[in-house]
């Protein structure tokens, strides 16, 4: 065959075909969802002051939330990153306890 072979028709020398992207080195936060389980004795009013003041829920949406989970058992009160979802949990349970209610929240990866 005569004459040089063009294996990279169009490129230059340096060109090998491998496309590098940069990322900026950031990580995305894991995500948690925060529950409430439903009991037989936290009165509604304790649960929907909690969502409200934990969760920053309005009266109506806390309302709607507090009633799901009295009929389903289990509600989610907001997805946040962990630390952010631990604390809510904490402020729930403590809440609870210095009102002796077995009210529970639990948060789950999400
Ligand atoms: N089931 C409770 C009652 O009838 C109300 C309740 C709702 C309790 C939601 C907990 O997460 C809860 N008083």
């Amino acid at each position: 065959m005569a004459g040089p072979k063009n294996e990279d028709p169009g490129k230059g020398d340096t060109e090998t075909g491998t496309i590098t992207k940069t990322r900026p080195k950031t990580k995305r936060p894991s995500l948690y969802r925060v529950l409430l389980l439903n009991d037989d004795y936290t009165p509604m009013e304790f649960v929907i002051l909690v969502l409200q003041d934990v969760f920053n829920k309005s009266r109506e949406d806390a309302m709607q939330i507090m009633l799901h989970v009295h009929q389903k058992g289990v509600g989610e009160c907001g997805i946040y990153p962990y630390e952010v979802a631990e604390t809510k949990v904490t402020r729930v349970m403590d809440t609870a306890r210095k009102n002796q209610h077995p009210l529970q929240c639990v948060m789950e990866k999400q």
